[in-house]
């Protein structure tokens, strides 16, 4: 049985790849941190009760930014693999605590790379870290690729290009299985709350039952290469699998704007938008709304540009290219965008109607 080991396994991806591993029969180490409430929601479904026999879930308390127990917990586990997907992973928020992420998401890989070393595991255990197409930054090339030029362009995209350059570091001086996963923007119904396609569509469900009145975003020109989650977990693992340790840049290769993924999540719940202004003064009106359960005015502004969401550096235009992981690891996504939104939308749907059966249960009779 091989023996994996996922920092930020409570996050969207460690959730989807905790699933992924324990079906392909791994025992699965996860390290979550401390928390005044519980942080579990995203892999509450696979926990396992300690007590019981044959668990082959255990969560174990860490953090990144304490070489000790980072050290501890790997020489408990002893493991084959590690993934390393523990990240303040917010690029406006990384503006706001920009030492903080350089110590998690920077010296946050390191302090696993020198733990593997310090514990003489450097031929037995795999090292997946999770870098990401924000190192490319300030347009370069399009489409970006393995070995298109990095311009990071928040605090966030330079703690991770130390991240990724640590890494790579570690497998040539050392000889260690060490590997950077280049992940474009990624999601699901799992995806945090305040990255902006799940803000989209929690908004968009929120108000076409009339819960919310209006989403407000910040750049809506911004394009990205978004896939699902749960393709991308899946090259991860790939990229451990290999014979040579090697970088992968994994996306899609199609781009969209944010004004297009307001749109698309609008009309899978049968609402039509139309787009007015420009910059700070644009707003999203509703042209039709073709769904019997909702009804919604035509005329009504349910999008605004409020500009406390821009950053102060921009990432505009993301567009990956995958050919080296489709030829190499034979990795193909099996999303397209329109089937991400669709499961979004579902997914937000049935919550804001829980929330709504939920708060008027005392009138259902
Ligand atoms: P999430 O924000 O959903 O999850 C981040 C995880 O890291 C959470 O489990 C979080 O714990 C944990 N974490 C945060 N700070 C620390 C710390 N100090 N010590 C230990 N753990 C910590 O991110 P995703 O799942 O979306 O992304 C996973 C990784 O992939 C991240 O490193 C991210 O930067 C990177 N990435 C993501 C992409 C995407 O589009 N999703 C694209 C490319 C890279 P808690 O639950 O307690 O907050
Ligand atoms: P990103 O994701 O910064 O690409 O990082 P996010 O969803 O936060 O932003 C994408 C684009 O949308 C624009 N935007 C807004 N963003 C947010 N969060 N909120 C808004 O209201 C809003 N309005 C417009 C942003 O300006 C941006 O251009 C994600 C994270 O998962 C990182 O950890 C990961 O490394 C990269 O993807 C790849």
């Amino acid at each position: 049985m091989k023996i994996a080991l996922i920092t930020g396994v409570t996050g969207q991806d460690g959730s989807y790849l905790a699933e992924l591993l324990l079906e392909k029969g791994y025992m699965v180490h996860g390290i979550k941190r401390r928390a005044s409430s519980f942080n579990t929601q995203r892999i509450d479904h696979i926990y396992m009760d300690q007590h019981e026999n044959h668990v082959n879930f255990k969560l174990h308390y860490g953090d990144l930014t304490d070489s000790t127990n980072i050290i501890r917990i790997i020489q408990e586990v002893q493991p084959d693999e590690i993934y390393n997907l523990g990240a303040m992973s917010h690029v406006k928020v990384s503006f706001d605590s920009p030492e903080y992420v350089a110590n998690v998401d920077g010296i946050g890989t390191l302090r696993i790379l020198e733990a593997v070393r310090i514990l003489g595991l450097e031929k037995k255990t795999r090292i997946y870290q999770a870098s990401t197409s924000e190192l490319y930054g300030l347009v370069q090339e399009v489409p970006q690729k393995e070995t298109t030029p990095f311009y990071p362009r928040s605090p966030y995209g330079v703690a991770k290009i130390y991240g990724f350059w640590i890494t790579k570091n570690y497998r040539e001086a050392y000889k260690m299985y060490a590997c950077n996963g280049i992940l474009f923007n990624h999601e699901s119904p799992r995806r945090g709350e305040t990255f902006v396609t799940r803000k989209i569509t929690m908004a968009t469900a929120a108000i076409a039952h009339g819960k919310q009145e209006c989403l407000y975003l910040g750049n809506l020109n911004a394009q990205r290469d978004w896939g699902h989650a749960k393709d991308y977990v899946e090259a991860m693992w790939l990229i451990l699998q290999q014979d040579v340790a090697e970088d992968f840049v994994i996306a899609t290769g199609v781009t969209t704007s944010v004004r297009e993924f307001v749109r698309m999540a609008f009309a899978e719940i049968g609402i039509e938008l139309e787009f007015e202004g420009s910059e700070a003064s644009e707003v999203a009106k509703v042209k039709a709304c073709n769904h019997p359960d909702y009804q919604l005015e035509i005329g009504k502004v349910v999008v605004k540009v409020d500009p406390q969401y821009y950053r102060p550096t921009e990432v505009d235009l993301l567009v990956g290219d995958p050919t080296k992981s489709n030829t190499q690891l034979g990795w193909k996504p099996k999303y397209d965008l329109a089937g991400l939104v669709k499961e979004m939308m579902e997914c937000d749907v049935a919550l804001v109607k829980r929330d709504f059966l939920l708060a008027n249960h005392s009138q259902v009779k």
